[in-house]
């Protein structure tokens, strides 16, 4: 990886990755495009809507990337709140992104989601290799994702990688339209009101990651040994596995005033409920030493340490 091309380069994951990669492989070297600019971005930026293949082929070849980072997708309660848009973005997206990679011989990442499995999957120690019929528009999409990447790989030979994203949890840039959302929420809620009403109920346990090892598994992924990769495009990785009480609890050991209550969207709660409690993450461990830093603690006391700055500064600005 050397020249990187990222797409949804505004989003949660890519607000963020942008810097790290920057500080990895240089500010210049890393390309970052989104469907809207924001007034300041620093280093290289375009705008990009993931639909115009010919724009994201021009973007590519103009900035001589070798490495094509594609994030742009709707999440899960978005997408069930509008499927076809979700199906042509999340699909007509990554289909340009997949050739232009093969025209341009770029490497390339994607992230799948636990999203891509369903109500019959197992739930517990969920296997890498498994029974994947998700009920939700984003789940065939990331399902159908999983397969197109590891059809480029075998009939093209594109150097494709991914991961199942568990729920991820950040400060820097406010989740849109997931549904694990209420576990970022949460926090911002804690510190300016000191509760939380929580659209997930008590006891559903999903798989959750702090930003920092969801970034890292990012870079430690593309920069593995390929011959190593025998699941290539969709690792399961996550850090930990809690349900909504455990993380209540766990915020107020920091804010002892903290209450916690529940008002459970039946949209959100039912795509919760047809997700996995906990991956099994031994594929990642063993093929490219997948490992994580933050667990429920230490992640919650970050959080709240961070957030109290940003929202402290917003509050002064
Ligand atoms: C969502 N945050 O909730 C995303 C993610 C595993 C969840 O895919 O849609």
């Amino acid at each position: 990886m050397k020249k990187i091309m990222v797409t949804g380069a505004l989003g949660q994951i890519g607000s963020e990755l942008i810097e790290k990669l920057r500080s990895i492989y240089g500010e210049d070297n890393v390309l970052a495009t989104d469907i809207r600019k924001l007034e300041y971005t620093k280093g290289p930026f375009e705008v990009l809507d993931v639909t115009d293949g010919q724009r994201m082929y021009d973007l590519a070849k103009d900035f001589g990337a070798d490495t094509m980072m594609h994030l742009a997708a709707l999440l899960s309660a978005t997408a069930e709140r509008n499927p076809l848009l979700a199906w042509n973005l999340n699909m007509g997206g990554l289909m340009n992104a997949l050739e232009v990679s093969r025209e341009l011989n770029m490497q390339f990442f994607t992230p799948s989601s636990i999203g891509a499995f369903g109500p019959s999957t197992p739930k517990k120690d969920t296997p890498q290799d498994t029974l994947q019929r998700p009920t939700t528009m984003y789940g065939v999409n990331k399902v159908a994702g999983e397969l197109l990447c590891d059809y480029y790989f075998n009939r093209f030979g594109v150097d494709t990688r991914g991961v199942r994203f568990p729920g991820l949890i950040s400060y820097v840039t406010p989740p849109g339209g997931g549904t694990t959302d209420y576990a970022v929420e949460i926090f911002y809620e804690a510190i300016e009101q000191g509760k939380y009403t929580s659209y997930i109920q008590e006891g559903t346990y999903m798989d959750m990651m702090y930003m920092p090892d969801a970034l890292q598994a990012i870079v430690d992924l593309m920069e593995a040994d390929s011959s190593k990769l025998v699941h290539r495009n969709a690792f399961n990785i996550t850090a930990m596995s809690f349900e909504p009480s455990q993380l209540a609890a766990e915020i107020k050991k920091h804010l002892p005033h903290f209450t916690m209550g529940y008002e459970v969207d039946p949209v959100r709660q039912a795509i919760a409920d047809s997700w996995p409690n906990s991956l099994n993450i031994e594929a990642a461990q063993k093929e490219w030493n997948f490992k994580t830093e933050y667990d429920l603690a230490r992640m919650t006391a970050d959080m709240l340490e961070k957030l109290k700055i940003k929202l402290h500064k917003k509050a002064i600005s």
